[in-house]
């Protein structure tokens, strides 16, 4: 395979370059301890951690835990330290759905509306461990509500604005919320979304104390006597000031829901000390940090990407965040290139999916900007294909710029797979080498470690302080679903080439997750709500390849005796799955079947149906286990 290798840019100038990387690598493998608790020093501590981590993969032993004897509070270390000499500069910049209808928050101002929301909580009874929903739009009282938790010990879980009432009212059933965070409306894309009508629609099913609106849009939405208050006719009031809660390293900061392969979406938790240093050294690292940068990530903060690289990563290195509440196609397909001149952005985080859907649209949209101000791109959350990459590079950053494919996971808090802009030869598609201190293996079905160049399943070997601690309320299903298939080792659940480099390839899930856009999506979810219509017997759902979105949903719906599948219920069969999980998670094609191919014991055999959906028409394999091998054709002759 010819592979293209672009070496760092002339003139790039990082911090940190092959020797320095070469340094930190050696450190981590030879003194890992003091090389964790060096990392660690980048948070001020009310008590400094003696120990690094203390973990174990096995089963008799099983558990993981980051610098346990530390004390910390995180809105402390994002905001209050900063202050003395810090405190006029621009922590957000916020950049609405409207050009330049946005405004900006220094650091004191940031502190001072946390400080207010968080006495608002205490107010409205919420106290330490308690667990609080944000709801919210892209806007800085968003993050003003996560720092607020995180100053009074409360437990956060971002919900994003994107999910339907059911999925809010799931989320906030299975972690037992006593408040909701949100806004009256949001705006993207010139498109209203109704927030505080979808969680008075979520609280239909188990209500809670407290509401909390921050007006947005300023429409007129009902109230709950009691329940729901405006964040303004308060905040006036509230004071600037907030004693922060001293939380152990090990205490829970948030919870973030994420799909897995089965079952209902898990509530990944996240601790406090460990967190904390994994993003505030990546951000540092992998972006390569300097004080006068002006840092854009597009993810929302509904997803890991925005919590830990618009909110706490940049915070943390007194970083100056852009916070954008838009879509890249409002108002026009250059939105991401207008707004990098006027707000004079020098790095730049996005989704394969946003570079290959602005691609399609010609260069004409990037090269009317100058772009001059941008020192350093990144790309998160699916593959990028070579293509897309070099088009990424050459137009949008005109060869200057250096490409920071990022791997990562909601579970793994922080990137952990990627170049150091000024250190490592990028190849187009490979997310380069692991970040020091984190140990990749490739492994077989059969449990064999593998070596060289070679490809297999994705797992990391021991520990790194941002990993997450445990599913809440379910802590059997953490290590089943991580640590069951490859005793001792956290599985991924990707697949992986390693080339002869030693540089990995990240293939894509190898389990039923299906990322469409960089947004992960259960099958299973998906199949419920399919099932729950009630002309559906049975569904199966897979991913196929997009040019897009990276993959999309291709559902195979079996119906009840005597129901007909017609245009009609297509069309309220993907009504039905985003009125249960959300837009973003409707099926792109619905194949009606008489049957679905499923073996002698009852198990569906997917890979024919993934087959299928990517258009094939044999290599099927070994189909002599089917119940009935003649449902091969008749799925053939139904293809979407
Ligand atoms: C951060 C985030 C995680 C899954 C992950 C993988 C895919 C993320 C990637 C990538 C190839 C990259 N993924 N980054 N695949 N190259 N640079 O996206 O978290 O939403 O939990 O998704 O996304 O499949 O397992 P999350």
């Amino acid at each position: 395979m010819s592979e293209t290798v672009h070496r760092v840019p002339d003139g790039f100038g990082a911090r940190i370059g092959p020797r320095e990387l070469a340094e930190l690598n050696a450190l981590a493998d030879a003194q890992p301890d003091r090389f964790w608790l060096d990392q660690a020093k980048r948070l001020t501590w009310n008590k400094s951690p003696t120990e690094a981590g203390d973990w174990s993969f096995d089963e008799d032993t099983f558990g993981i835990r980051w610098f346990a004897d530390g004390e910390l509070n995180l809105s402390v270390n994002c905001l209050d330290r900063h202050l003395p000499a810090h405190g006029d500069r621009v922590a957000l910049i916020f950049e609405a759905d409207e050009p330049g209808q946005g405004r900006s928050m220094t650091y004191r101002e940031l502190y001072e509306e946390t400080c207010r929301f968080a006495n608002l909580l205490k107010q409205r009874g919420v106290k330490r461990g308690d667990r609080v929903m944000i709801y919210m739009p892209m806007i800085p009282e968003a993050a003003a509500a996560m720092l607020a938790c995180a100053r009074i010990g409360a437990i956060h879980s971002v919900v994003f604005g994107g999910f339907s009432p059911e999925s809010l009212a799931g989320r906030i059933d299975d972690c037992d919320a006593c408040a909701v965070i949100t806004a009256d409306e949001g705006v993207r894309g010139s498109k209203y979304i109704p927030l505080k009508r979808n969680v008075d629609a979520a609280l239909e099913e188990g209500d809670v104390p407290t509401v909390i609106v921050v007006k947005r849009t300023g429409a007129d939405v009902p109230m709950k006597r009691g329940r729901d208050i405006f964040y303004s006719d308060w905040r006036d009031a509230l004071a600037t000031e907030c004693e922060p809660e001293v939380m152990n390293a090990e205490d829970p900061l948030f919870i973030l829901y994420t799909s897995g392969s089965t079952g209902k979406p898990k509530g990944v938790v996240h601790t406090t000390g460990g967190y904390a240093v994994w993003v505030a050294t990546t951000f540092d690292w992998v972006f390569d940090y300097r004080s006068e940068d002006i840092f854009w990530c597009t993810a929302d903060i509904g997803w890991v990407t925005g919590h830990s690289y618009v909110v706490y990563g940049p915070l943390l290195n007194r970083a100056t965040s852009v916070m954008f509440d838009g879509v890249p196609n409002y108002p026009d397909f250059g939105r991401f290139w207008e707004t990098v001149d006027r707000l004079g952005v020098t790095i730049f985080y996005t989704a394969p999916t946003a570079i290959r859907a602005l691609e399609r649209e010609g260069d004409d949209w990037v090269t009317r900007y100058s772009r001059r101000s941008l020192r350093l791109l990144g790309t998160v959350g699916e593959p990028i294909n070579p293509d897309a990459w070099e088009w990424y590079y050459r137009v949008v950053g005109d060869s200057r710029c250096p490409v920071v494919d990022t791997w990562w996971q909601t579970e793994t808090g922080g990137i952990l797979i990627s170049p150091f802009p000024g250190a490592t030869d990028m190849k187009p598609g490979s997310a380069t080498k692991p970040l020091p201190g984190i140990k990749p293996l490739l492994v077989d079905a059969q449990h064999n470690v593998l070596e060289g160049a070679t490809s297999g399943n994705l797992c990391i070997a021991s520990s790194w302080p941002g990993q997450m601690r445990t599913v809440w309320q379910d802590h059997g299903r953490f290590f089943e679903t991580y640590f069951k298939a490859y005793p001792g080792l956290y599985f991924t659940g990707d697949g992986c080439r390693r080339d002869e480099d030693g540089y990995y390839w990240i293939t894509g899930r190898v389990d039923d997750v299906i990322n469409v856009s960089g947004h992960r999506i259960g099958s299973a979810e998906v199949e419920s709500s399919l099932v729950s219509h009630r002309k559906v017997a049975e569904a199966a759902v897979v991913g196929y390849p997009h040019d897009i979105k990276g993959q999309a949903i291709y559902a195979y719906v079996t119906l009840n005796a005597g129901e007909e599948g017609d245009e009609d219920l297509r069309k309220e069969l993907i009504q039905e799955v985003r009125h249960d999980i959300g837009a973003f998670s409707a099926p792109e094609k619905i194949h009606f079947t008489p049957a679905l191919p499923k073996t002698r014991s009852g198990k569906i055999m997917r890979r024919i149906l993934r087959k299928i959906a990517e258009g094939a028409t044999d290599g099927f394999g070994d189909t002599s286990t089917l119940a009935d091998p003649t449902v091969v054709d008749a799925l053939l002759a139904g293809r979407q």
